[in-house]
């Protein structure tokens, strides 16, 4: 049997199943060799072909970056290659405002421009929960309120060209956004996809979407959680942007900026220079890293 073999975009991932778009525009649904292998959306693989169509993924080029979250039992990566994250809450339902310090960090720890979307702006106290996210603004996030159902004008100069991963809560609105942004591009949703998610209302998977010829974004399904282990054993306090005027300058090499004397850290949180729930989220996730 002849095999062929090319290299392809991942534009679908269903447990360890793979929608790979190849460059003549087909997509093929692919099985991976080997259990090393774990690819992910965004990441171009290696593919190789028989005749029946199903492809096997052999290879995953190098990423230009990795958005990763670890729960109780393993590591995944939720999107390769992105260059934007895009942490979404909305006026309703309740979002858990540590969730975003999480996603800060990841992306901060990923290299990746974090922008921050509150949406269902048609909401009564809409305001309210706005001005509760302005101190994520005051550390140089971009803060984008919208209305999805309406539009999301504010947000397309931040999705183009740019290759952007949606992530949050199931509930804040993340579909609607892609759906929006899709528009008339909507109807191209691969039909393998539709199979992998069939009679399901709700994101079951996670895809690509193109935008344009450089920029594509990845719908996720909803995460409550979004544990941070491995990517920031060293170098979690950097990955808090506001902590490193202050780092370096604690009495203590190795302070943990918790109870040590002369930390430059609680000073600054003394001082109002940083926030305490974010100190508190930074205990938080050391200790959860360390445990
Ligand atoms: N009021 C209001 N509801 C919205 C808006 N955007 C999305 N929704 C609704 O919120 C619910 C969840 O939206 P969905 O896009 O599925 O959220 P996802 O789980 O994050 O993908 C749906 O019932 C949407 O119709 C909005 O701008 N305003
Ligand atoms: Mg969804
Ligand atoms: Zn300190």
């Amino acid at each position: 049997m002849t095999r062929r073999e090319s290299a392809g975009l991942i534009v679908g991932a269903h447990r360890r199943h793979y929608e790979v778009e190849l460059p003549d525009g087909g997509n093929v649904l692919c099985a991976v060799k080997g259990r090393q292998l774990a690819p992910a959306c965004g990441d171009t693989v290696d593919i190789t072909q028989g005749t029946d169509r199903e492809g096997l993924i052999v290879g995953i080029h190098p990423r230009q970056s990795e958005l990763t979250r670890e729960d109780a039992y393993r590591q995944k990566t939720i999107a390769a290659n992105v260059s934007v994250v895009l942490g979404v809450v909305a006026v309703e339902p309740a979002f858990n405002p540590e969730l975003i310090d999480r996603w800060t960090v990841a992306s901060e720890a990923a290299g990746c421009r974090f922008v921050l979307v509150l949406n269902k702006m048609d909401l009564p106290g809409a305001e309210a929960v706005r001005a509760r996210l302005e101190p994520y603004a005051a550390l140089g996030y971009a803060l984008i309120t919208l209305t999805a159902r309406q539009g999301i004008d504010p947000l397309r100069p931040l999705l183009a060209n740019e290759r952007s991963v949606l992530v949050g809560q199931s509930g804040m609105g993340k579909s609607t956004i892609i759906n929006t942004a899709l528009g008339d591009l909507r109807a191209k949703t691969g039909e393998i996809s539709e199979s992998l998610n069939a009679g399901r209302h709700t994101t079951t998977h996670t895809r690509l979407h193109r935008l344009g010829p450089a920029a594509w974004i990845i719908d996720s399904p909803g995460m409550k959680e979004f544990g941070i282990h491995q990517l920031v054993r060293s170098g979690l306090e950097h990955a808090f942007v506001e902590f490193r005027p202050f780092l370096g300058m604690c009495k203590f090499r190795d302070c943990t900026h918790d109870h040590e004397p002369q930390c430059a850290v609680r000073a600054a949180c003394s001082d109002g220079k940083i926030a305490a729930t974010r100190l508190a989220t930074y205990h938080r996730l050391r200790r959860e890293i360390t445990a």
